[in-house]
């Protein structure tokens, strides 16, 4: 063990090591001499204690205002604008480094600093204690650039799905430095260790809420120089700040921040993982399923060293186009080559490199290479040589401790054309960030795709959007929270964006594959017509074969040529059912193909058990609706009720007719254009004794600037009176029978009392429910109904609600919820305002008379709504079989 600074004695006084500290600092040199990024941070320390931490147990620590502070005054949590922690480059100035406190922040006077003392105990030979003076004399010291990040970064998005155990973290919360101090596993090759010592235990000196700080790090690992773990004592040529550790802390590269004890007192080599409850309770990723409650309930989650996150994850973030940034096209043609440089950072774990970053402007259809700088190859680069005090040697090890900076020329015209840019990293190990998040309940290692949505504005410019907006308390501004605003499913296949074609979020309640599959594979011209078994035997043989798929009969003839599977896969099936092998191995293509060969269908088989009924004749049934056939209907009258909402009001077969919807039952809506068919659930408005018309209400999703609007709801929008489209039902688990009583999955009961919660156009159903209710004087079931909108001219049917709470005032009692940002601030607004949670739902619980078994929660809404709702009566112990969602 050589060391390299010639400076620092056992013997120091206090003076002398003052004096000491002060050569260290100055050997700094000038920046511009130096092939690779160097910092000087003496000369942007931060002096002052802020107001808001003068009064606290931190009164003692200086902090930079630029911070965010993520969590309240205390302990401090928080991160650097992501733009400012970006242009400030490849190291980060302790300033602004992001910081991760559980606790108040030891206090350490500057005299004592050489004097701290750590011990390294355990499964140890030489168990010894060491003063930091100790640790600078006698062990090579060394300057390494290392990135930390803490593992809840980007926690916030994960949040905004479904709340899990932490704070919101934007994506600042990385930071890269450089440390200066002796390798960790000097000192404990030092000490030592036994044989069958596997893990190093580390604690520090703060005491947050569950005592000392602790958790561990794989001895191995501390001892291999490629993972270059350090004890160290300076960030960027300072001694350490308080708040990141002063003045001695572990910093363990390519692996999640928790491990890198802070004000670190006690080694402890030991065979087992550590014991301490920082380590059992926090930097866990549990697996996805784990909700909030369970994870509570069980503590074995906790003790499964599986869900231990060591190494960091992949993970890239666009910082460049910034969130809210704005980009006009005044001068800007379609023809223009004018580019913008779309740019970020990226980083790895356990020292692998970061192999590629690509970005997609068409939602991962197709990927563009982005250029990547990696600033710590300069430092590889350089070779040997000392800086603060100690000796940097990237250029000994072959790991990647460090982030790397992404950048692409991008046509200004083409992300003007474009909904999102997504970017996602590879590393050497060919591990891609996910597209889906994996949600977990310590929101930890989130690292899907970083989108950023691009929003049309007027005049033609574009508007950025990036996932979440790191700020304390507030949603506001990013996409996740106008997409949970608009009642959109963050984790679709469009991130919850409405938009024609590629909408799968609007409300498409019960439509199953099987559907889909049975649209795709018929012809509808030949659904009546019925094929017996004796005819279907006629056809089985090696040059006349039909085959059956889910009931149909299919002509096998013209496949016998050209079938990719050979003549003999259709000649073995003649006269047959194969299904199962058709629906096993064929695409969507292959179904869709098969329509045309579409004979009719099998006698017996479910589509054709009830009798055919021609649309165009006179059918005198006094209901309307068929379970399995569509059945044209004519638009009557379509009303506005308000700017985007409709009433269309559709023909029945004769004045006499009723739908022959049960109340709170649902039904298909298709309709066929140029482009294909489409299909919708909705709820009607008119009820089940409303005769000659089926009336629907229905809000529209218009197109917005480049965003087509909703295909069904600008396919209604634009039917003609008279026009007509088809009707299919009922379908649905629920239905309500009056007097309390009601059908679901098929097992009657009865309640005393329901609990109905709706969202936006979500009120169909519920509506269906309280009317059956309110409108007749001796069903005395009680109604509690929360109506989740953003503003006040959003609530459909107000007008009518509040009459029927006239009607029935001590029974059925309505509360509305306004979400929006001017309903809130709205001081006219009488009603509750904010989303609907469980502080609301606690204070119903708490006024209710009923007990939980004996009510019923009804909810229809956007899905996060329906699963804080379902998530809420869990937790308030009522059982899942009272709970139904439409
Ligand atoms: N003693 C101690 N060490 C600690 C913590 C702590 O609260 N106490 N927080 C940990 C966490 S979760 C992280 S992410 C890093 C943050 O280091 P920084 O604040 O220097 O950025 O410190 C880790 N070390
Ligand atoms: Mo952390």
């Amino acid at each position: 063990m050589t060391t390299s600074t010639s400076v620092g004695s056992q013997q120091a006084s206090s003076e002398k090591a003052d004096a000491y500290i002060n050569t260290l600092i100055s050997l700094k040199g000038d920046e511009t001499k130096y092939p690779f990024p160097v910092i000087e941070d003496a000369k942007k320390r931060i002096e002052d204690v802020l107001e808001i931490d003068a009064k606290g147990e931190d009164n003692h620590v200086p902090r930079d205002p630029r911070l965010l502070r993520l969590t309240g005054a205390h302990p401090f949590n928080a991160e650097a604008p992501l733009s400012l922690l970006y242009d400030t480059g490849f190291l980060t100035p302790a300033a602004i480094h992001f910081v991760r406190n559980h606790g108040p922040v030891p206090k350490v006077q500057d005299e004592e600093i050489l004097n701290w003392e750590i011990s390294i105990e355990g499964m140890v030979q030489n168990p010894m204690v060491l003063t930091l003076r100790d640790l600078i004399s006698e062990f090579t010291q060394y300057t390494v650039p290392i990135t930390l990040v803490c593992a809840g970064n980007r926690r916030k998005e994960q949040n905004m799905v479904k709340k899990g155990a932490g704070f919101n973290w934007g994506a600042a919360g990385i930071s890269n430095s450089l440390w200066t101090g002796a390798m960790l596993g000097d000192v404990i090759r030092k000490a030592k260790p036994h044989r069958k010592a596997r893990f190093v235990w580390m604690e520090g000196a703060d005491n947050p809420a569950n005592g000392a700080y602790g958790t561990c790090v794989r001895l191995p690992w501390v001892l291999d120089p490629e993972r270059s773990i350090m004890l160290a004592y300076k960030q960027n040529g300072c001694l350490l700040e308080p708040d990141h550790g002063k003045p001695l802390r572990v910093v363990i590269p390519g692996v999640i921040g928790g491990r890198s004890v802070k004000w670190l007192k006690k080694l402890i080599v030991a065979e087992t993982p550590s014991t301490n409850w920082y380590h059992y309770f926090d930097n866990k990723v549990l697996p996805t399923m784990v909700t909030p409650e369970e994870a509570k309930a069980n503590k074995e989650w906790w003790k499964d060293e599986r869900y231990t996150v060591y190494n960091l994850n992949i993970q890239s973030i666009i910082v460049y186009p910034e969130n809210r940034e704005l980009m006009q096209f005044k001068d800007i043609n379609s023809e223009s080559n004018e580019t913008y440089p779309v740019r970020g950072f990226a980083y790895n774990g356990g020292g692998i490199r970061v192999g590629r970053v690509e970005i997609s402007l068409d939602r991962g259809k197709s990927w563009r290479l982005a250029e990547i700088d990696y600033p710590e190859d300069k430092y590889r680069d350089a070779g040997i040589f000392e800086l603060f005090g100690g000796e940097v040697n990237v250029c000994e090890r072959m790991s990647y401790l460090c982030w790397c900076f992404w950048k692409i020329d991008v046509k200004k015209i083409e992300l003007k054309n474009a909904k999102d840019i997504v970017v996602r990293a590879m590393d050497e190990n060919m591990c891609v960030q996910p597209r889906d998040m994996y949600w977990n309940v310590t929101s930890m290692l989130n690292n899907w795709w970083y989108r950023v949505a691009v929003q049309s504005e007027e005049n033609g410019a574009i508007r950025f959007e990036h996932p979440v907006h790191a700020t304390k308390g507030g949603n506001n501004g990013g996409w996740m929270d106008r997409i949970k605003a608009e009642g959109g499913n963050i984790l679709s296949r469009t991130w919850g964006e409405k938009e024609g074609d590629d909408n799968q979020d609007e409300n498409e309640g019960g439509i199953t594959q099987a559907m889909i599959d049975f649209e795709m594979m018929t012809n509808p011209e030949k659904l009546n017509i019925v094929i017996t078994k004796e005819e279907l035997s006629k056809h089985s043989t090696e040059t006349d074969c039909w085959f059956v798929v889910n009931g149909q009969v299919y002509d096998g003839v013209p496949y016998l040529d050209e079938h990719p599977g050979g003549a003999q896969s259709i000649t073995l099936v003649a006269g047959e059912d194969a299904t199962d092998d058709f629906m096993a191995i064929h695409s969507d293509n292959a179904k869709k193909a098969l329509a045309k060969f579409h004979l009719g269908a099998l006698e017996g088989s479910e589509k054709t058990e009830k009798a055919p009924s021609n649309h165009d004749s006179v059918n005198l049934s006094p209901t309307f609706l068929e379970p399995k056939k569509w059945k044209k209907a004519k638009l009557l009258k379509r009303e506005e009720i308000s700017p985007d909402s409709r009433i269309f009001s559709f023909e029945l077969e004769h004045s006499e007719q009723t739908s022959g919807l049960p109340v709170g039952q649902h039904l298909f809506i298709r309709y066929k254009d140029s482009k294909g068919l489409v299909m919708r659930a909705y709820t009607p408005k008119s009820c089940h004794r409303t005769k000659g018309v089926l009336e629907i209400l229905i809000k529209v999703y218009f197109p917005k600037g480049n965003i087509p609007g909703g295909r069904m709801t600008m396919l209604l929008e634009n039917l003609k009176i008279g026009d007509h489209i088809e009707v299919k039902g009922p379908i649905g688990e629920f239905e309500y029978h009056g007097y309390g009583e009601f059908t679901i999955n098929k097992e009657t009961r009865k309640t005393k009392s329901f609990l109905m919660v709706s969202g936006g156009s979500g009120l169909t159903p519920c509506y269906q429910v309280f009317k059956e209710i309110v409108t007749n004087p001796e069903d005395s079931t009680e109604v509690d109904f929360y109506f989740g909108n953003r503003n006040k001219i959003d609530i459909l049917c107000k007008e009518e609600i509040d009459q029927y709470v006239k009607l029935k005032p001590s029974t059925f009692r309505v509360n509305y919820v306004l979400s929006s940002k001017e309903a809130v601030a709205d001081q006219s607004w009488k009603g509750l305002t904010g989303y609907i949670d469980s502080g609301k739902l606690d204070n119903y619980a708490a006024n209710r008379k009923y007990k939980d078994e004996d009510f019923m929660v009804l909810i229809c809404g956007p899905p996060a709504m329906n699963d804080g709702v379902k998530e809420w009566a869990r937790r308030n112990n009522v059982p899942d079989k009272n709970i139904f969602c439409f």
